[in-house]
């Protein structure tokens, strides 16, 4: 019996919905399965059970609303009760949750949700968000410049700060940690805090422009509690969490605690959004990001290393930053509420060369990051850094890169070096 398939129905302004990519495996239709995965995802299971009343049957029961035969899209609607509010690994565990598994489904992609104004407002959103970063660093008509400590890892706390010094006081209003680094022998965390604030409060100094440091926090939850309250005490103006590999739940308890800025890295996204057919789309994650209170998070930087398409990024962009109009939830365009906007970060194999167009794709609201971008400048860092700079100048002042370069030594080295 296909008791959920309702094609019909109109789900109600407090529901949740979920839109997939739904593949059966051979044999099977997808009706059937759709079928099956709204209620493996919500109040039923594979064989007939009694103990469930027929009146909460009735209430609680998920509608397959739309099924799209050709796109192979599926949307549900699910009762609010079936959810607990501010909690996003429940949320998970039934709409992007044992339905991955089931033996009669080949592939399943989440590609995109949006919840009722009861659980947007159970979460707390960026506690800065863009307006609040900019703030902080006192930049408001330019995309941000960041760097990323190279090598990943390797590098004496000494070295570390000395990448940091130089890429602070280049130009570089940001300078993080990265996602594999947090305490390893040749590099505590301990060590490394106080010697990274000391060196950027010097750039500060003598550049007279303010300037953040991502620290990478990333552990068990008891353990980033630690290393944020120390962060905190050192005088440190933000932390970075690997939002997949430290998790949800933790995350969302780091956010609860921390007076600071969140930068989220989104390490083995690959993992779960790559796959276009399977897993979950990058949007969701981004959409979850924003919600859990994430401040700037990796989206992808179309020019860059990491796959990730224009049309892609643009979208997840879009939605990050979209505001608190009222939108159609069933069209998935989820109103925001009051929720403060998340800074987008375009990130991997980023360069000078490619800056202009990363600024025509993604806008002035977007953090520009670049590690070997930076790092492998000839020169050296303190040139790759303001070389990175002097392109997003030569962007926002409409002039060619090439242009810019005639007198801008370090963009022209860059630019011979990587082209554009
Ligand atoms: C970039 C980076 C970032 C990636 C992550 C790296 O370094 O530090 O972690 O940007 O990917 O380790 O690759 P480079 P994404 O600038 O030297 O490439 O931003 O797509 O999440
Ligand atoms: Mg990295």
């Amino acid at each position: 019996m296909k008791r959920y398939i309702d094609l019909d129905y109109e789900p109600g302004e407090n529901e949740v919905v979920a839109k997939y990519y739904v593949e059966p495996i051979k044999g099977k239709t997808l009706v059937e399965v759709a079928n099956h995965i709204a209620g493996e995802s919500s109040i039923d299971t594979w064989s007939t059970i009694t103990t469930l009343s027929e009146t909460m049957k009735d209430k609680l029961m998920p509608h397959v609303f739309e099924i799209d035969e050709k796109k192979k899209i599926v949307k549900i609607a699910y009762h609010p009760e079936l959810f607990e509010e501010g909690n996003m690994p429940q949320i998970l565990s039934a709409i992007a949750g044992n339905i991955y598994g089931m033996a009669i489904v080949k592939n399943l992609r989440l590609i995109d949700f949006s919840l009722p104004e009861n659980y947007v407002k159970s979460f707390p959103g960026p506690q800065f968000g863009i307006s609040g970063v900019r703030k902080i660093l006192g930049v408001e008509d330019r995309p941000l410049v960041g760097t990323i400590v190279k090598p990943k890892v390797g590098l004496s706390v000494k070295e570390h700060t000395s990448v940091g010094y130089e890429s602070w006081a280049g130009g570089c209003d940001a300078v993080k940690d990265d996602e594999n680094l947090t305490s390893q022998p040749f590099n505590k965390f301990e060590q490394r805090i106080p010697a990274m604030l000391e060196a950027m409060d010097k750039a500060k100094e003598e550049t007279g422009e303010k300037k953040v440091y991502f620290p990478n926090i990333t552990s068990s939850y008891d353990k980033m509690l630690e290393r944020y309250d120390y962060v905190k005490e050192q005088g440190g103006n933000y932390i970075m969490v690997d939002i997949l590999t430290a998790g949800f739940g933790a995350l969302s308890a780091i956010r609860k605690v921390s007076k600071l800025p969140i930068h989220g890295h989104r390490a083995m996204h690959g993992a779960i959004t790559r796959n276009k057919k399977h897993g979950m789309s990058m949007l969701a994650l981004a959409k979850i990001s924003r919600l859990l209170g994430i401040d700037t998070l990796h989206i992808g930087a179309i020019f860059g290393k990491m796959e990730g398409g224009k049309s892609e990024v643009m979208e997840i962009e879009h939605e990050i930053e979209a505001n608190n109009k009222r939108q159609d939830r069933v069209a998935l365009k989820q109103p925001w509420y009051r929720m403060k906007k998340t800074f987008a970060v375009a990130s991997g194999g980023v360069y000078p060369g490619v800056v202009p167009k990363i600024i025509q794709s993604m806008g002035k609201d977007v953090v520009i990051q670049a590690g070997g971008g930076i790092s492998g400048h000839k020169d050296g860092i303190r040139k790759g850094a303001t070389a990175m700079r002097q392109a997003v100048d030569a962007s926002m002042e409409k002039i060619s890169l090439n242009e810019y370069a005639k007198d801008h030594k370090e963009l022209k080295t860059a630019l011979d070096q990587w082209g554009q």
